[in-house]
């Protein structure tokens, strides 16, 4: 069955998914990718999950710990914006089909494809290749099941994603084309100004839960006075004038980037309105915009934090909402790769 005809009449969906591997989202995962899935709420039905299943790619958390934080990230994604009567919020380990149809599509994933993905090869690098999980491996051909289930038309995450959602658009056409038609190919919603933003402390770096030292990483749910310390300390650039220079000057033009973002003032804007003003200006005023936006963030997650059966009851229906669509997917599937169907 295909849910083709109906799609005309509904709004083009979008998906994403965030990992549950750290006790708070940082800068880069909300400028780079939920501010945008905040925004395509408006126009699209949109699908956003935690991906616990990806979370135990680099090695086995806390069991407690990896619970607490798959909660914390839907607390935050409300606090965020994510308006759950008209998002679906869910957890990837709820809705079984993400794992099945990852096998499926593991069987059409060539072994050397999935060796070129830069993010397995930076993440495996660390402790050697030799003692990364096959779970590490396959996490792209997971993504691409993910993104696959909802037929999407947008994936809007932040530029180190690009190259999964490549592959997910390959092995999509790889299937329709083996099989039957069955697969949307999604396009990447990456916006460039923010796509990037990189560790306060190595301005070439990116922002990075697993990678960031302390200093280089504003944390949302951290003390805001701690963050505005972290602006306040960030690593500048030779020389005192206030520009956006991405080549020259990476750390100067990372804070234009997030105060920007933050005030929705134009970069433009704010290089006119510091001329003349040193480095410090620009970090205590940028400082002060992070204070702002972070303190009522993380009130409101702390609320949100004490309600646990309001959250588990985001997470019951948006696995509802998951699950029906996702269902449909993988019966079409499983279908078309000639497995029979469980008698009655
Ligand atoms: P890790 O460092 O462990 O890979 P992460 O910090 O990249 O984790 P993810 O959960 O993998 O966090 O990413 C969630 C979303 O945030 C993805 O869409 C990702 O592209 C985006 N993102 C993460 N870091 C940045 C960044 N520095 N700039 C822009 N987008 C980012
Ligand atoms: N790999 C992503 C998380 C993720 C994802 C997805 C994002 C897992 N499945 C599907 C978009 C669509 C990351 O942020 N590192």
């Amino acid at each position: 069955m295909s849910d083709a005809p109906s799609a005309a009449a509904r709004r083009p969906r979008v998906l994403s998914g965030i990992q549950p591997t750290a006790d708070s989202f940082h800068f880069g995962n909300y400028l780079g990718a939920i501010r945008q899935w905040v925004g395509l709420q408006e126009t699209h039905e949109p699908f956003f999950f935690i991906a616990d299943l990806h979370a135990i790619t680099m090695g086995q958390p806390d069991p407690a710990v990896l619970r607490e934080r798959s909660r914390r990230c839907v607390a935050q994604l409300v606090a965020a914006g994510i308006d759950p009567s008209r998002s679906a919020i869910f957890l990837q380990s709820q809705v079984p089909a993400h794992a099945e149809l990852a096998w499926v599509l593991q069987c059409l994933t060539g072994f050397g494809e999935a060796r070129r993905m830069t993010q397995f090869k930076d993440k495996s690098a660390k402790d050697g290749e030799g003692s990364a999980s096959v779970g590490l491996f396959t996490y792209p051909v997971l993504m691409a099941a993910d993104i696959l289930l909802y037929r999407p038309e947008f994936v809007p995450v932040g530029e180190d994603q690009r190259q999964h959602l490549e592959l997910t658009r390959d092995l999509a056409g790889r299937f329709n084309h083996r099989y039957k038609k069955t697969f949307r190919l999604p396009e990447p919603y990456i916006l460039r100004q923010t796509a990037k933003i990189l560790d306060l402390q190595e301005p070439t770096a990116k922002m990075s839960k697993s990678a960031s030292s302390p200093g280089g990483i504003i944390e949302m749910l951290d003390d805001p006075r701690v963050s505005a310390k972290k602006i306040r300390s960030a690593v500048t650039d030779s020389g005192s004038d206030v520009r956006y220079d991405e080549e020259h000057k990476p750390g100067i033009s990372n804070l234009l980037t997030i105060f920007s973002a933050l005030t929705d003032r134009s970069v433009d804007d704010l290089v006119k309105a510091y001329d003349g003003r040193g480095y410090g200006d620009l970090k205590r005023e940028l400082a002060d915009a992070v204070v702002g936006f972070v303190t009522p963030f993380r009130d409101r997650t702390l609320a949100l934090l004490d309600d646990r059966a309001g959250l588990d009851a985001i997470l019951g229906e948006g696995r509802e909402k998951a699950v029906a669509v996702a269902e449909r997917t993988l019966a079409d599937v499983y279908d078309r790769v000639g497995f029979v169907p469980a008698g009655r």
